[in-house]
C-alpha cells in the first residue's frame, strides 16, 4: 500500500471541482514526472466516480457525493466509491491501492419493442426449446423449489407473476414499493423465466412456472446503473441465493463495454465468485450491439456464466431458416462467448400492472434460458435428493460443468461459427438427458415418452412464450 507515512488523505482529498486544495501536494517530495502530471491534471479538474477497494485509510476520504454505494469485493475487501479526478485515481493507483472506474451499465440498447404481437411466432415457442417436455417430468421440472432472481430495473405487479419472496433497491433502504418496475423490463425478464399464467384465459407461461422469483433492483429508472451499484446487487442476489435451499439462477440482462479483460474485471470476479462458492447459475445477455465482432461485453465475458446470444427463429417451427439475430453480439473470432443462443425475437412476456407484450433483444434470449436452466437443475437436485443422480447439480455448477453440458446439448449450426452463436441453439431437454447418462444411478427413470404439445391443452398453444 505504498509509503505507510503518506497519509494519502492529504494528497487526494477530493474537493469540489476547481478547487486548488485537489492537487495538495504530497508530504513526501514528489519526482518530477509527479509534477508534470499534477500539472496536468489542473487542467482536467473534472470529476468521476470511481470505485476505491481495500485500504481503510482511503476509505475517511470520502468526496463529498450525493450517493455513495460500498460493499465487500469476492476477496473481503471493504469498496466505496468516491468522486475523484483522473489525477487523484492514478495517484491513488501509484500507492497501490485498486481503484477502477465506476463505470455505467445500461439494459442493452436499444431494447426493441416489437409494434405487433406475434402469436402465430409464439405458438411452439416453448418446444423449440424443448422446455414443455421438460416440465411435463413433474413439480421441480417446472421449478417447484427453485429461484429465480433477476438482478435489473424492478419487478412489477403482475397476475402471472409469484410476488418477489425477496427484493431489494440498491439505491434506497426501504423502497416505497417494492414491486414496482417503471421500465419495464426487469417484468419482462421475469415472466419469461417463471410466469405462471393460465395461457388458457390469455396468460403467458414461462420456462419454470413453478419457481420462487426474487429481485434486486440495481438499474434506475432511466435503465441505468453503475458499476458499484450492480456489484452490490450481486452482493445482495448472493445473500438471497444462501438463504435458499433449492437450485438458484441469477439472470443479468444488462451490460457495458468492457474495460479490461475479464481475469482483471471486478463484476466478472464477483460472479465467478459466487459461482465457484455457492453453485449460483448466472445468466448474462451477450448485448445488443452485433453484428460487428468483439461486441460481447461485460458482465457477458464471464467465463463460467451462460452468455445468451438472441436467435430469430423467423416464425417458423423449422430450425433450418434459424439465424442469429442481427443485434445479438458476437465476439472476436475464436473468442468462447456467447455460450449459446435461445429465443430473442418477438418473445412475449409479462409488463407490470398486468400488462403483455412483445420484444426483442439478448435481454429477453437471456431469461428464457434462465429460466429453462433453473427448471433443469431444480429437477436434477431432487433426483440427487432421491438417489437418482450421483452428484448435486449445484457442484457441478460450481466447476462449469453444468454449464458446459447445456452448452454441448445446443443445437449447433455447423455453417455458424461459435463467436456468432456460441454452441447453438438451446434444447434443455438433450441437456437432461446428458446428465442421466453422465451421472444417472441404476434407479434413474427413463425420460417421460414425449407427448407432441405436451400436456398442456392445444388452446393453450395460442399464447406466446
Ligand atoms: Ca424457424
Ligand atoms: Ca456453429
Amino acid at each position: 500500500m505504498g509509503d505507510p507515512t503518506v497519509r494519502p488523505a492529504q494528497s487526494i482529498a477530493a474537493t469540489a471541482p476547481g478547487s486548488t486544495a485537489a492537487v495538495t501536494a504530497p508530504a513526501t517530495p514528489a519526482p518530477a514526472t509527479s509534477i508534470i502530471r499534477r500539472f496536468t491534471d489542473l487542467i482536467d479538474l473534472r470529476q468521476r466516480s470511481y470505485i476505491v477497494f481495500g485500504d481503510p485509510g482511503v476509505m475517511e476520504l470520502q468526496a463529498p457525493k450525493a450517493f455513495t454505494m460500498r460493499g465487500t469485493s469476492p476477496t473481503g475487501e471493504a469498496w466505496t466509491t468516491a468522486l475523484l479526478t483522473s489525477g487523484q485515481a492514478r495517484a491513488l493507483q501509484e500507492r497501490g491501492v485498486r481503484v477502477v472506474e465506476d463505470i455505467e451499465f445500461s439494459v442493452p440498447q436499444p431494447p426493441m419493442e416489437s409494434s405487433e404481437d406475434f402469436e402465430a411466432d409464439n405458438i411452439f415457442g416453448r418446444d423449440i426449446h424443448q422446455v414443455t417436455q421438460l416440465n411435463a417430468m413433474g413439480p421441480a421440472f417446472e421449478g417447484e423449489g427453485g429461484l429465480f432472481i433477476t438482478v435489473d430495473t424492478g419487478v412489477g405487479r403482475h397476475r402471472d407473476l409469484p410476488a418477489t419472496v425477496r427484493f431489494d433497491n440498491v439505491y434506497t433502504e426501504a423502497p416505497e414499493d417494492p414491486q414496482a418496475d417503471a421500465r419495464s423490463h426487469g417484468t419482462h425478464v421475469s415472466g419469461s423465466a417463471v410466469a405462471r399464467g393460465n395461457p388458457d384465459t390469455g396468460g403467458t407461461r414461462g420456462m419454470a412456472p413453478r419457481a420462487s422469483l426474487a429481485g434486486v433492483q440495481v438499474l434506475q429508472d432511466n435503465g441505468r446503473g453503475n458499476l458499484s451499484a450492480i456489484l452490490r446487487g450481486i452482493e445482495r442476489a448472493v445473500e438471497f441465493a444462501r438463504e435458499h435451499d433449492g437450485f438458484v439462477v441469477v439472470n443479468m440482462s444488462l451490460g457495458a463495454n468492457a474495460r479490461q479483460d475479464a481475469a482483471n474485471d471486478p463484476m466478472v470476479q464477483a460472479i465467478e465468485r459466487a459461482t465457484r462458492e455457492h453453485g449460483i447459475l448466472f445468466t448474462i445477455s451477450a448485448g445488443n450491439r452485433g453484428p460487428g465482432l468483439g461486441t460481447v461485453g461485460t458482465p457477458g465475458i464471464t467465463p463460467n456464466a451462460i452468455t445468451v446470444g438472441a436467435m430469430d427463429h423467423r416464425n417458423t417451427p423449422a430450425t433450418n431458416d434459424d439465424v442469429v439475430a442481427r443485434f445479438s453480439s458476437r465476439d472476436r473470432e475464436g473468442g468462447p462467448k456467447p455460450t449459446l443462443t435461445a429465443r430473442g425475437v418477438n418473445v412475449r412476456s409479462t409488463l407490470p400492472n398486468d400488462g403483455y407484450g412483445s420484444m426483442s433483444g439478448t435481454s429477453m434470449a437471456s431469461p428464457i434460458a434462465g429460466g429453462a436452466t433453473l427448471a433443469l437443475g431444480q429437477g436434477l437436485l431432487a433426483m440427487y435428493r432421491r438417489g437418482e443422480l450421483r452428484v448435486d447439480p449445484r457442484e457441478l455448477v460450481k466447476t462449469g460443468e453444468f454449464q458446459r453440458i447445456v452448452a454441448e446439448a445446443s443445437l449447433d449450426n455447423p455453417a455458424v461459427a461459435s463467436n456468432h452463436e456460441g454452441a447453438g441453439d438451446l434444447r434443455i431437454m438433450a441437456a437432461y438427458r446428458l446428465f442421466v447418462q453422465r451421472f444417472g444411478t441404476a434407479t434413474t427413470a427413463g425420460p417421460a415418452p414425449y407427448v407432441p404439445n405436451g400436456r398442456l391443452p392445444q388452446a393453450s398453444y395460442r399464447t406466446p412464450f
